[in-house]
């Protein structure tokens, strides 16, 4: 809630006033010291006029009085004998008795009349007797009774569902003494960037480790929703951090409002805080983080109402009213975007029993099955007014990835049921290969980016994620290809860590090109900076658990290090502009996904296997970890929460 700005009076700026907040409790409690004292004036001015008419207009008594809410009542005429009157159908009854009875009754209005008008003025003096803190404390309270209210009003009761069969929530500890060291590095680094934000930007979406205060972008729109809070909750929890788990659920329960004036990203805020928020249920088994998933989804529903139900790429999570990006191709919404709800979106309907939400990203899937693609490949672009594609530019990197990754990660959190996102995975990744991947000259395997027929030798840094995409779709590829997945994921990881061995930081930059002699290099100096992003760890660790081939143990200690190095600062930690560069200046930026992605892949590389197996758990493409749910018990007939 906002507090209305304070008008200077004289001057001054005085503090504001609770008034009658229970009377409106839908309203503003609160009212200047100026207004109330105006206010004051005419209630004492109309209790006064009330009184003047009292002793100066004609009885009123005097006259035939109708009901007042007093005891003498209309009867239906039935019997004119007993000296009653009959006045159109109805009888006065007991007139002259009841006479006297309203004369008492209006003395005993008058003196209830004036003991309450009293009774306001000594509360208002009283009132302007406290301090500005007594008052603003007040303030305080009246508005603490309205947001619980509101709270309440919210959190409808979700129906009793089964948790899933939740396996492998344990410690991980590793028994070898070098890796358990290397662990516990990381959860040190761990510490110190949440300790960090604790400090500095509590409660803004992320840190500015520099300045030492809070951060945000446009995706969080303009609301303090302490992103870096909900997105870390999780990697707290696998670690051990109990304490700080506490914190952010306990700033979670008391602050965490979507009823804001804000207009944020559908993505980000999906992969972000519901993914996070129903991670943190399924690890915790908090309700708290349930119940604010399932609001904040109801939030970005208003995202879908358009005519074809690919949703907008933003929402104002107040109004529901929804638009794109200004800058994408011909006001289309992007792939990657409507195209990885997913998993977040089946979970919710599993949880709420409602199908709404399996229903949104169903639409989404039917509509892109009957679409033409051009070579086979899915465009990056699509408005979701005409249904019809934007420009023909596809990428296994930003604005295409996580469609990728969802109709894989569709099928393994279905329990291999889906096999309709299989075979849509399956379609899409031979014409990527077919189109995209290419080896340069030096050997390098590379998946380039397609503008209008033309391939693009340049891959992005997040484009890496997919070497830990192939492997883990290797097992039920088709045509028992799985070796063959895993040797591309063990290509892509090899050319991918290239790319920050060719570095002076040995971090990688933000894409690379393989063209006229240059290999895993970034040329132009924009695309130099690295800003703590996780998709080649994030790869390292999915090829060790398919593996366990130490050099990706060692790959993840070299990242961590150089992230040590050049990365941390006392305040946090931040990225970096110029990966080639000896001496780096920094960002100034310690994002959200640093916490809630690239720790928690470092962490899990350096613990044993039975942490989150993945034959049980599907890293959300945040790294939140969901439970595998057999399709069955997410789709209409299958639930009994919708029975
Ligand atoms: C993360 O927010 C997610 O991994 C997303 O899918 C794309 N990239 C960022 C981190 O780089």
């Amino acid at each position: 809630m906002t507090t209305p700005a304070l008008l200077p009076l004289s001057g001054r700026r005085l503090p504001p006033l609770s008034l009658g907040a229970s009377a409106f409790p839908h309203h503003r409690a609160t009212l200047r010291l100026s207004e109330k004292f105006i206010l004051l004036l005419i209630l004492s001015a109309f209790i006064t006029l009330c009184f003047g008419a009292f002793f100066f207009l004609p009885d009123s008594s005097k006259h035939k009085r109708f009901d007042l809410g007093l005891e003498d009542v209309l009867i239906p005429h039935v019997d004119t004998s007993k000296g009653g009157k009959n006045l159109g159908g109805f009888l006065i009854h007991g007139q002259g008795h009841d006479e006297h009875r309203h004369r008492e009754e209006e003395e005993r209005l008058r003196n209830k009349i004036r003991a309450d008008h009293e009774k306001a003025l000594e509360e208002a003096k009283e009132k302007l007797k406290k301090s500005r803190d007594e008052i603003q404390a007040e303030i305080q309270t009246e508005k603490n009774k309205v947001v619980q209210e509101l709270k309440k009003k919210d959190s409808k009761p979700l129906p009793p569902v089964p948790l899933p069969n939740l396996i492998g929530i344990s410690s991980g500890e590793p028994a070898d003494p070098d890796i358990r060291e290397k662990r516990n590095k990381v959860k040190e680094m761990m510490k110190h960037a949440w300790d960090n934000y604790r400090q500095y930007g509590w409660g803004h979406n992320e840190l500015k480790p520099i300045a030492r205060k809070g951060h945000s972008t446009n995706i969080f729109g303009n609301s303090q929703m302490g992103a870096t809070i909900v997105d870390a909750l999780d990697t707290l929890y696998i670690m051990g951090l109990h304490d700080e788990f506490r914190e952010g659920q306990e700033w979670i329960d008391k602050n965490l409002d979507f009823s804001v004036n804000s207009e944020v990203s559908v993505f980000e805020v999906n992969i972000r805080f519901i993914g996070g928020l129903l991670a943190a249920y399924y690890l915790s088994g908090q309700e708290v983080f349930k119940i604010k998933a399932v609001q904040l989804a109801g939030k970005l529903l208003p995202a879908f109402n358009t005519p074809t139900g690919i949703p907008w790429a933003m929402v104002n999570l107040k109004s529901g009213v929804g638009r794109n990006w200004g800058w994408a191709s011909a006001g289309s919404s992007i792939l990657a975007e409507f195209g990885t709800l997913h998993m977040e979106f089946v979970h919710l309907s599993y949880l709420t029993g409602d199908p709404v939400y399996y229903n949104k990203v169903m639409h989404i899937r039917k509509l892109l099955q009957k679409m033409d693609r051009p070579n086979g490949l899915y465009p990056n672009y699509l408005n979701p007014r005409t249904g019809r594609w934007g420009q023909h530019h596809t990428s296994v990197g930003g604005l295409g990835d996580s469609f990728y990754e969802y109709l894989l990660k569709a099928w393994l959190m279905s329990d291999k049921t889906d096999t309709e996102a299989r075979k849509m995975y399956d379609d899409a990744i031979e014409a990527i290969e077919k189109h995209l991947i290419r080896k340069s000259n030096g050997g390098l395997t590379f998946i380039g980016e397609w503008k209008n027929g033309h391939l693009e030798r340049k891959m992005g840094h997040l484009t890496c994620f997919a070497g830990g995409m192939f492997a883990l779709g290797a097992d039920g590829s088709r045509d028992d290809k799985a070796g063959h997945y895993l040797q591309l994921g063990a290509e892509i990881a090899h050319t991918c860590h290239e790319s920050y061995d060719r570095t002076t930081l040995k971090l990688g930059p933000e894409a690379f090109k393989f063209d006229g002699g240059v290999e895993a290099v970034a040329v132009r100096q924009n695309e130099k900076y690295y800003i703590l992003r996780p998709e080649v760890i994030e790869t390292y660790w999915y090829m060790w658990r398919f593996t366990h081939d130490p050099k990706y143990r060692q790959w993840g200690w070299e990242a961590t290090q150089a992230i040590d190095k050049y990365c941390r600062v006392s305040g946090g930690f931040s990225g970096v502009k110029d990966v080639y560069s000896s001496s780096p200046t920094y960002d100034d930026v310690q994002q959200s996904f640093f916490l809630a992605e690239t720790l928690k892949y470092l962490y899990l590389l350096f613990s044993n296997d039975d942490l989150l197996p993945l034959d049980n758990w599907v890293f959300n493409t945040e790294a939140h970890p969901l439970p595998v749910l057999h399709l069955a018990n997410t789709t209409l007939s299958g639930n009994p929460a919708y029975r």
